[in-house]
């Protein structure tokens, strides 16, 4: 059965791809719907989002739709980015200026105030208009600057204490193990066999 991934992160596409290999459904990428109108993301929170954005692209291509918002919160900034985080810097992603613009925020903030997490929630939407939801963290802490070449987004930033790396320099098999999008997505699995089954 067709599962088309509802994200034009290439990023995300990746590693949702990996990660749901073993379910045995075949992964599609919007790109092969070109008729899915653009998605606008304006809802309060990453659950609004993610439901928006799974049950229009399986309204609109007649197959299992799997949607993933997500984001980065951070303690001395009150949870910002969150929401904004694909936006941080201004309209149109770009990573480099995302992250420039975190560690200017971040200058002078000593290690014991620089905690955050991922968060990250998936939404699965079924063509007759029924919608499941998952969400999953991971708890990290902000550099002083940029460490790894992994990853998208982010990750150089985001170093995960227990293993005195960040998200850049882990090996994806791990990242995906312990991150946000893998917890979501392991709360998924259950449901996602659960339809494939019909
Ligand atoms: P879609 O809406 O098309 O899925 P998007 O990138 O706009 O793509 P979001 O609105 O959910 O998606 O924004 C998520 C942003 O949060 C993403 O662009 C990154 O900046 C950041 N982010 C989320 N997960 C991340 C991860 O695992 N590593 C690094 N950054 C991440």
């Amino acid at each position: 059965m067709e599962l088309v991934l509802a994200t034009r992160n290439p990023g995300k596409v990746r590693e949702l791809s990996q990660m749901l290999a073993p379910l045995g459904y075949e992964v599609v990428s919007l790109d092969r719907y070109p008729g899915v109108p653009e998605i606008v993301e304006d809802g309060a929170t990453f659950k609004d989002n993610a439901v928006k954005k799974a049950a229009t692209v399986a309204r609109h291509t007649g197959r299992l739709a799997l949607a993933d918002d997500s984001g980065l919160e951070v303690d001395y900034l009150g949870g910002a980015p969150g929401v904004y985080s694909a936006r941080f810097a201004g309209e149109g992603h770009n990573d480099r200026a995302n992250n420039e613009k975190l560690l200017n925020l971040l200058s002078g903030v000593p290690a014991e105030k620089r905690s955050a997490r991922f968060r990250c929630v998936v939404a699965v939407a079924t063509p007759d208009g029924r919608v499941f939801t998952a969400e999953g963290t991971c708890e990290g802490v902000i550099t002083t600057e940029p460490r790894g070449e992994g990853g998208f987004g982010y990750d150089p930033l985001f170093l995960v204490p227990e293993y005195g790396k960040t998200f850049g320099e882990l090996e994806p098999a791990v990242k995906n193990r312990i991150s946000h999008r893998g917890r979501a997505l392991a709360l998924a699995r259950e449901i996602l066999a659960g339809l494939r089954e019909g």
